[in-house]
């Protein structure tokens, strides 16, 4: 099986990609696009994904798009010798459920401080003009950019963005105590976990992980998803938003 991953070192959704291929010895090739460069734009890469964005898997020649499809793609195509689905279909059930609670709640709510607090220097250097083609030409994301505007967020989006970010925290422990923990599903990690991920690690990385150290069981679920052996090569070096803007750095 010939694998090729079109991803970003520091996106979000890439990183699931990576730790699943990684949890599970799949070599693969790596294209990585410059996303503030818009190579995601371009129309070669179009072709391949529609939606503009990050990440796509290349399997053969069959071509998979969205973070989410991909991971569980993965677990059928490649099963062994990590698998992340339960075996059940009611807990796949409730695996996929967690899942789409979390594209639609962390995942999402993630951009805002990312965006407002790493990439804002980047697009307040463009002109208007230049901003606004921006915008428009990406597919998935245009509103998104208008919304946010080459001044940022306001203030009032950031507090909210940083709520459902709190609600999915209150979210995971909740079910890590239902599930006996220390996973989100139990004894073994599965794709939810896999999922949500990211999301912690950029939070941590933008300097907000007090924001989960009054959940005992979030924090060891924090702790146990980074000593996985798949963590380490998933965040390469160039994978934290720190390492690649030092305005970051020294708390955001
Ligand atoms: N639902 C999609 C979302 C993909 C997505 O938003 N990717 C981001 C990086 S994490 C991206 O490519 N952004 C480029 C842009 O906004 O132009 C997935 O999970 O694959």
């Amino acid at each position: 099986m010939a694998f090729t991953l079109y991803n970003a070192p520091q996106s979000t959704c890439s990183q699931r990609v990576r730790f699943v291929l990684n949890a599970k010895g799949l070599t693969f090739n790596e294209v990585k696009l410059d996303l503030l460069a818009g190579d995601q734009l371009k129309p070669e890469y179009l072709a391949l994904n529609p939606n503009g964005v990050v990440p796509t898997l290349d399997h053969d020649g069959a071509i998979v798009i969205d973070s989410s499809v991909i991971i569980e793609y993965l677990d059928e195509v490649a099963p062994e010798p990590a698998n992340f689905t339960p075996r059940e279909p009611v807990k796949r059930a409730a695996m996929r459920a967690l899942m789409r609670f979390i594209d639609e709640m962390p995942a999402a709510a993630v951009r805002v401080p990312t965006f407002n607090l790493a990439f804002l220097p980047r697009f307040a250097a463009m002109s208007e003009q230049e901003f606004l083609a921006f915008a428009e030409s990406k597919p998935l994301r245009k509103e998104f950019m208008l919304a946010m505007g080459r001044k940022g967020f306001p203030e009032k989006d950031m507090k909210a963005a940083l709520d459902r970010l709190r609600r999915t925290y209150e979210r995971m422990d909740a079910a890590i105590e239902a599930s006996g923990g220390p996973w989100l599903m139990g004894r073994a990690p599965t794709l939810a976990d896999v999922a949500v991920m990211p999301a912690l690690v950029r939070m941590a990385d933008l300097g907000q992980d007090s924001a989960w150290q009054d959940l005992p069981r979030v924090a060891r679920w924090f702790g146990a998803i980074r000593a996985q052996p798949a963590f380490k090569p998933t965040y390469y070096p160039g994978s934290l938003l720190t390492e690649r803007f030092p305005h970051l750095r020294g708390g955001a």
